[in-house]
C-alpha cells in the first residue's frame, strides 16, 4: 500500500482552509491543520470533515499554533513532516488592518517568513523537499496601474494588510531563487462562497437579506458601494492551489474570473433573486470605509487556465444565488421551486446563526 501524502494548512478554519481540507481528503491525502487556542470554538467550517484522531480511520488532525510563534511552527513541522504546506492563515480582513496595522503585518508578513525559515531549515537537515503555496491577493495590485492585472502588472498596495501580503509575496519568490526552494505564489482575486465570513461585503450582504427575510434585520448598512471587484467560488480556487503544487516547476499565478462587478450590482442580483429592491434597505455608515480604497480589480488568469488548466467553474450571477439560497436555508426560508443551484446543499450545514452585521 502506497503512503498517504501529507499536507499541512494554515488558516485551515477559514474559509479557504475548509474547502481546501476537503479536496485534500478527497485526493487522499493526510490532513494536518494548524488552528489558534479561542475560548469559544472556531472549527465550524471543519467540524463535518474531522474524525475523533483516535479512530484509525482519521486522516485529519489538527494542531495548536500560531503565525506569530515561530517555535510552535517549527514544531510542528518537525512532527508532521509535510510535503506541501498552504499558508492561508492571516489577519485577512482589509478594514481591519487599518485598526490593527501591527498584528496584520506580523501574521501576514513575517508570519510567512517564519515558516520559509522554518523550511528552509527543515529541507537542509533532512534533504526532504516541502512545496509551499503562499495565499497572495488582487489587493496588491491596489491603485490601478493596469487593467486587467497579471503576474507582471506591478504593485501598488493600499492597506496595511496589502503591503504586507506584497511582503510575504517578494519572500516567497526571494525564497525560491535563493535557496531553489518549491514556492508559489498564487495571486487570487476575491473568492466567495456560503463559507465566507460574515463581516466580507457579498456574505454580510446576503445574510441580511435572509435576516430581513426573517424579521430579524431592518436595514443593512454599507459603506463604499462603487468599488468593483472580481468574484470567483471559493471551491473553483482552492483546485488552483492544489494545482500550482503539481507542476514540474514552481511559479507564481493570477486566478480570476477575468469579469468585474460593482458592490451596486451584487446588490441589485442579490435582492432582485428575493422580489425585493435593494434601495429600500441599504444605509450608508461611513463606519465601513477605508482610509485608501481600491477601486477596481479585474484579472487576467491566461497562464492558470494555459498552464494549471485551471477554469471557474461558476457565473457572477451563480455565486450570488448559491450565497443567497444557503442563507435562506440557514434561516429555514422557503426558496422558491427550482432556484435550487447545485453547490449550495453542501454548504448549507456549516452556516453560523450569528448576530453580527
Ligand atoms: P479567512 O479570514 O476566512 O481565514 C483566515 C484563517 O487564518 C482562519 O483560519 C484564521 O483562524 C487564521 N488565522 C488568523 N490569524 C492567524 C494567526 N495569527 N495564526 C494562524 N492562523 C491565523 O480567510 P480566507 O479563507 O478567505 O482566505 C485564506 C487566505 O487567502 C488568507 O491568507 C487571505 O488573506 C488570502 N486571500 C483570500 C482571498 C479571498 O477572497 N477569500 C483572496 C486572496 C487572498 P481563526 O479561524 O482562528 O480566525
Ligand atoms: P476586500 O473584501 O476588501 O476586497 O478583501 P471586502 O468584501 O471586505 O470588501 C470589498 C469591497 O466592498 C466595499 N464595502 C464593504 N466591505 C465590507 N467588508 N463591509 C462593508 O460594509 C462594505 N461596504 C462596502 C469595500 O470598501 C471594498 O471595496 C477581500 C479579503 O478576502 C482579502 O483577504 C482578500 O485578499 C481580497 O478580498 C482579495
Amino acid at each position: 500500500m502506497t503512503q498517504a501524502k501529507t499536507a499541512l494548512i494554515t488558516g485551515i478554519t477559514g474559509q479557504d482552509g475548509s474547502y481546501l481540507s476537503e479536496l485534500l481528503l478527497e485526493k487522499g491525502y493526510q490532513v494536518h491543520g494548524i488552528i489558534r487556542r479561542t475560548s469559544t470554538f472556531n472549527t465550524d467550517r471543519i467540524d463535518h470533515i474531522y474524525v475523533d484522531p483516535h479512530n484509525s480511520e482519521a486522516r485529519l488532525f489538527l494542531h495548536y499554533g500560531d503565525l506569530t510563534d515561530g517555535t510552535t511552527l517549527r514544531r510542528i513541522l518537525e512532527q508532521v513532516q509535510p510535503i506541501e504546506i498552504y499558508n492561508l492563515g492571516a489577519q485577512s480582513h482589509v478594514r481591519v488592518s487599518f485598526d490593527s496595522p501591527e498584528y496584520t503585518a506580523d501574521s501576514v508578513g513575517m508570519g510567512t517568513l517564519r515558516l520559509l525559515e522554518a523550511i528552509r531549515d527543515y529541507q537542509h537537515r533532512t534533504g526532504i523537499e516541502v512545496r509551499f503555496y503562499q495565499a497572495g491577493s488582487s489587493e496588491m495590485f491596489g491603485k490601478v496601474q493596469e487593467i486587467p492585472q497579471k503576474e507582471t502588472t506591478p504593485f501598488y498596495p493600499r492597506s496595511p494588510y496589502a503591503c504586507a501580503k506584497v511582503y510575504a509575496h517578494w519572500q516567497t519568490l526571494n525564497y525560491r531563487e535563493s535557496y531553489g526552494m518549491f514556492a508559489c505564489n498564487g495571486i487570487l482575486f476575491n473568492h466567495e462562497s456560503p463559507r465566507r465570513g460574515e463581516t466580507f461585503v457579498t456574505r454580510k450582504i446576503t445574510r441580511a437579506i435572509a435576516r430581513i427575510l426573517a424579521g430579524q434585520q431592518k436595514k443593512l448598512y454599507l459603506g463604499n458601494l462603487d468599488s468593483k471587484r472580481d468574484w470567483g467560488y471559493a471551491k473553483d480556487y482552492v483546485k488552483a492551489m492544489w494545482l500550482m503544487l503539481q507542476q514540474q516547476e514552481p511559479d507564481d499565478y493570477v486566478v480570476a474570473t477575468n469579469e468585474t462587478h460593482s458592490i451596486k450590482e451584487f446588490l441589485e442580483i442579490a435582492f432582485k433573486f428575493v422580489n425585493l429592491d435593494w434601495q429600500d434597505y441599504v444605509e450608508f455608515d461611513e463606519r465601513y470605509l477605508r482610509p485608501a480604497e481600491v477601486d477596481l480589480l479585474i484579472g487576467d488568469s491566461s497562464k492558470a487556465r494555459t498552464k494549471l488548466g485551471w477554469q471557474p467553474s461558476v457565473t457572477f450571477e451563480e455565486l450570488v444565488h448559491l450565497m443567497v439560497e444557503a442563507d435562506l436555508a440557514a434561516l429555514d426560508i422557503p426558496i422558491a421551486k427550482g432556484n435550487h443551484s447545485e453547490h449550495f446543499l453542501a454548504d448549507t450545514a456549516y452556516i453560523r446563526h450569528e448576530t453580527r452585521t
